[in-house]
């Protein structure tokens, strides 16, 4: 494949986009893809995006047959079957579900706290749904108790499929709950995100400031 022969659809604010960028970095593919960036909302589709993948959800990925793939979690196989090195899913055997069981919990709180964000910057004040919230906010709770007292080990073993969206979820915590104060909670996921993000994949990906 050439280079830059595919397109990203992206932005830098999206932690589904950061996890695709991330798995770029770690398997040296970054040359291959060309970065588009979009900002749809649900309220405010991206009429080039929704050519593209007719959800309106980034990230999306065009392909140089023009083909494009959609969701990250298509990408993400996609792009990990794209080059040499060791596989960041795993092909087969029990490694493969697990690893990728704890991938989805990780994109469930991310759809989470997508959604909070969603509700409580682009619906007026006062037709927000408070219980909805807090429920919503539980779920990203239950997440990182589990991540904290079930997988913590579990992740630290590989950075791969796993640990990426794990920490590009935690990323986002950081960038829209700033005041959540996670690490006092769940300090042995704190030790593990602070080691990973000390990689350059993750330095390079880090959501604007
Ligand atoms: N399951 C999707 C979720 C993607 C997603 O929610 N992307 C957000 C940006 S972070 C989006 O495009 N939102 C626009 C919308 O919901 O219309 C994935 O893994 O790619």
């Amino acid at each position: 494949m050439s280079a830059t022969s595919m397109t990203l659809y992206y932005n830098s604010a999206s932690p589904f986009a950061r996890k695709v960028l991330v798995l770029l970095h770690e398997t040296e593919q970054t040359s291959r893809v060309s970065l588009k960036a979009v900002s749809p909302t649900p309220v405010s589709p991206d009429n080039e995006l929704i050519q593209e993948n007719p959800a309106g959800k980034l990230p999306a990925l065009r392909l140089a047959d023009g083909n494009v793939l959609h969701d990250s979690r298509v990408i993400l196989d996609y792009l990990d079957h794209q080059h040499v090195g060791n596989a960041l899913i795993p092909r087969e055997g029990s490694a493969r579900w697990r690893r990728l069981t704890l991938a989805s919990l990780a994109d469930a709180l991310l759809d989470a706290a997508l959604l909070i964000r969603y509700e409580t910057f682009l619906r007026p004040a006062e037709k927000q749904w408070r219980e909805w919230l807090d429920n919503q906010q539980e779920k990203i709770t239950r997440s990182l108790l589990y991540f904290e007292q079930e997988a913590v080990t579990e992740l630290s073993s590989n950075f791969d499929i796993a640990s990426i969206s794990v920490a590009a979820a935690l990323g986002y915590l950081d960038f829209r709950q700033p005041d959540l104060n996670w690490r006092s909670s769940y300090p042995r996921l704190a030790a593990w995100y602070y080691e990973v993000s000390q990689r350059p994949s993750m330095i390079e990906t880090q959501p604007p400031a």
